[in-house]
């Protein structure tokens, strides 16, 4: 018989959801980590969680010095003045913040000694695979989501050379520059044996795109393809980035049964000066996707929007579009203010068909936090929401929530993928 949650059984009602919700596991969707066998490029430990370019953008709040003078420092010295900024000048309150020290003391770090040689020393005696697979344990996740450039050229060797892959890491093919600098890429393209020349010879560009698509698609598994859009971003257009979609993205996408994931709304180097931390956000006209997911049924787009003033209209275009699955609180969303209003109005206005978080990691240790501020939000919703439907009499069984967390944390992702 399956247990009824109820307010009359020994646990109340709330602590039972939140008890679940915190220890269902989770795929997280999108991130910036890497296999372990990229060595270097998977990132972690203090100093990489002190100069995360959330902190960065922050601490240049409170620094005097130019930012020329702060790049040419070592990363230890660079970390060292935002340790010293943010969390001795000033009280830690801000989301990223609080987040070095959520994953600190859940390593069983003494935060209160702010003792920044003593977490160095500590971090010093860890060995990658132990961290990876605390990390992973600490954050309760199963499967990773990296973001895989072709174009990287760090990257791009590890795949060409091969390695053993842990299960546990998922590639992501990513193709920003395909699309939006194709004057930079078309001769990377030539240079690897791709023969593409738009102007004289379109429709064999759009088949050698999909060529090159294809063989990084086998190469790295790809579960599927990414870009981030500037908020002037316009589909149909006749731009070159208009027509490489059409033409060899969409169709390479249908071929292979993968979603084309779009993230838009990022105002790339709005202060250069910040490098990786001078993004900004713009609002987007979401009649592009309309188009998108009207115009090609046979596509599945999974969509993140960086403009609190567009997450609306994005939960009105996934009730018009079942080929569009919306997901995650992307980068300045992600904070508990917005995580909360974004989840209610997604839960209110979709149900349970969309995946409310993505972590965006860039340094493997932010998934403890990230996940564990995402997961009590979410909780917090789903008490809501469970609560009012027993005032009507509903009954709910603990199966049921554990069902509808776990599409919550990565299975409403699967399926629409196709991968369940
Ligand atoms: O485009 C992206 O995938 C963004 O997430 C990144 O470019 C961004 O720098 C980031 O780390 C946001 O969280
Ligand atoms: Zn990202």
């Amino acid at each position: 018989m399956k247990t009824v949650l109820a307010e009359t059984s020994r646990v109340p009602f709330a602590k039972q959801i939140e008890a679940i919700v915190a220890s269902s596991s989770i795929v997280d969707i999108h991130t910036h980590l890497y296999d372990p066998a990229f060595k270097d490029l998977l990132l972690w430990g203090i100093d990489d969680l002190l100069v995360y370019h959330y902190l960065v953008a922050e601490a240049f709040r409170f620094l005097d010095i130019p930012y020329e003078e702060f790049w040419s420092l070592s990363k230890t010295a660079q970390a060292d003045l935002i340790w010293d900024s943010l969390f001795l000048r000033h009280s830690p309150v801000s989301e990223a913040c609080r987040g070095v020290l959520t994953t600190l003391h859940a390593f069983g770090l003494d935060v209160k000694k702010r003792d920044l040689p003593a977490l160095r020393q500590w971090f010093g005696l860890q060995t990658v695979e132990q961290h990876v697979n605390r990390c992973l344990e600490l954050a309760g996740i199963k499967k990773i989501l990296m973001t895989n450039s072709p174009f990287d050229d760090f990257e791009r060797p590890v795949w060409e050379r091969g390695f053993e892959r842990d299960a546990r890491f998922v590639a992501a093919l990513r193709i920003d520059p395909l699309l939006l600098s194709w004057p930079d890429t078309a001769p990377k393209l030539v240079r690897w044996g791709y023969q593409v020349e738009l102007s004289s010879s379109p429709q064999k560009t759009f088949d050698e795109v999909c060529r090159f698509l294809s063989d990084w698609t086998r190469r790295i598994q790809a579960r599927y393809v990414m870009i981030s859009v500037p908020p002037d971003f316009e589909f149909p257009s006749r731009n070159i980035a208009t027509q490489l979609l059409e033409k060899a993205v969409l169709p390479h996408c249908r071929e292979h049964g993968l979603p084309f994931a779009l993230m838009f709304g990022v105002r790339r180097a709005v202060n250069p000066q910040l490098k990786l931390a001078g993004d900004g956000v713009g609002l987007s006209n979401l009649s592009a996707l309309q188009n998108l997911c009207a115009g090609f049924p046979e596509n599945k787009f999974l969509v993140t929007v960086l403009a609190r003033e567009n997450q609306h209209e994005l939960c009105v275009l996934a009730r018009k579009f079942r080929n569009l699955h919306i997901f995650g609180c992307w980068w300045f969303t992600n904070v508990p203010i917005l995580v909360d209003e974004i989840t209610r109005l997604r839960v209110e206005l979709l149900g349970l068909s969309f995946t409310p978080q993505h972590s965006d990691a860039r340094v493997l240790d932010q998934i403890i936090y990230k996940w564990q501020h995402s997961r009590y939000v979410i909780a917090q919703v789903l008490v809501e929401k469970y609560s009012a439907l027993a005032q009507t009499g509903w009954q709910i069984s603990r199966d049921e929530i554990e069902r509808d967390v776990k599409d919550l944390f990565g299975g409403a992702f699967e399926g629409f993928c196709g991968l369940k």
